[in-house]
């Protein structure tokens, strides 16, 4: 598997980022119609956790095969590779295996053993970071955050992508939330803040932890340049119907995070 993907600039459509699946494909394919997009011209980019909680795990994770389709890994996605698949990759081999395992995949123990494979096989090729050039800035997808220790996109993306050091990382870049606590709701102007700016890089697209408060709701966090956007459009039924702003799918322009579509 590659760690980190760069994407070049899709010069002939939209780059469109979402927050977290989790299992909810029909969901998404609803915000796809609402927004006009073009799988022909246009890319969907996930921050991961296509799988667990939702009723359509195994058909949320074979968006993997869609050619407009991009996801980093997401805990989630990691833990059921932790559980199943033996030997994955050496981040989840030994003492850390069983730190890995979140406890939702009894969906998995329902697939045929093809149909357990081919899912296996999907998420194996997810990467723990995408980078993303377009005409004007490049972004960076990470499913949880970038830890403070790295005051750089370059020192952070060259640690997921090697050896030295590399579990810790990638990790981190699945599983952490201490900045996340701190995130604050964004407007929608994109005015800069010089605090927690990730250096090296133009923005952050993160999901991983969920960015609502009761009684107001959901919202994009931000801090700096690192956006959270998993504003919990995943979650069941009537859950936060009485928020404010009710649980949804976001999807931003990649270039523009704080500019809901
Ligand atoms: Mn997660």
């Amino acid at each position: 598997m590659e760690r980190l993907i760069r994407l070049p600039a899709n010069t002939s459509g939209r780059d469109i980022v979402v927050g977290d699946l989790h299992g909810q494909r029909s969901r998404l394919e609803g915000e796809l119609e609402r927004i006009a997009f073009e799988p022909a011209r246009d890319r969907l980019i996930c921050v991961g956790d296509l799988v667990d909680r939702g009723p359509e795990s195994a058909f949320t994770a074979a968006l993997m095969d869609e050619p407009w389709f991009y996801s980093v890994r997401g805990n989630h996605d990691l833990s059921v590779l932790a559980a199943f698949d033996a030997g994955c990759d050496p981040d989840t081999a030994g003492d850390r295996r069983w730190d890995l395992i979140c406890d939702d995949h009894a969906w998995m123990a329902e697939l045929d053993a093809a149909a357990a494979a081919t899912t296996l096989a999907r998420l194996r090729r997810m990467p723990y970071a995408l980078e993303i050039a377009t005409v004007g800035p490049t972004v960076a997808i990470v499913h949880a955050e970038v830890p403070q220790r790295f005051g750089n996109w370059q020192a952070f993306s060259d640690e997921i992508a090697g050896e030295a050091n590399g579990a810790a990382a990638r990790y981190a870049a699945c599983w952490e939330r201490n900045l996340a606590y701190q995130a604050a709701p964004c407007d929608a102007v994109g005015r800069p803040e010089q605090a927690n700016v990730l250096a090296g890089i133009d923005h952050v697209i993160h999901g991983h932890t969920p960015m609502a408060s009761p009684p107001e709701g959901a919202f994009i966090g931000r801090i700096g340049n690192r956006y959270w956007i998993d504003t919990v459009g995943w979650l069941p039924g009537q859950t936060g119907s009485d928020w404010k702003s009710p649980p949804h799918f976001t999807l931003v322009p990649v270039e523009r995070p704080w500019d809901p579509l």
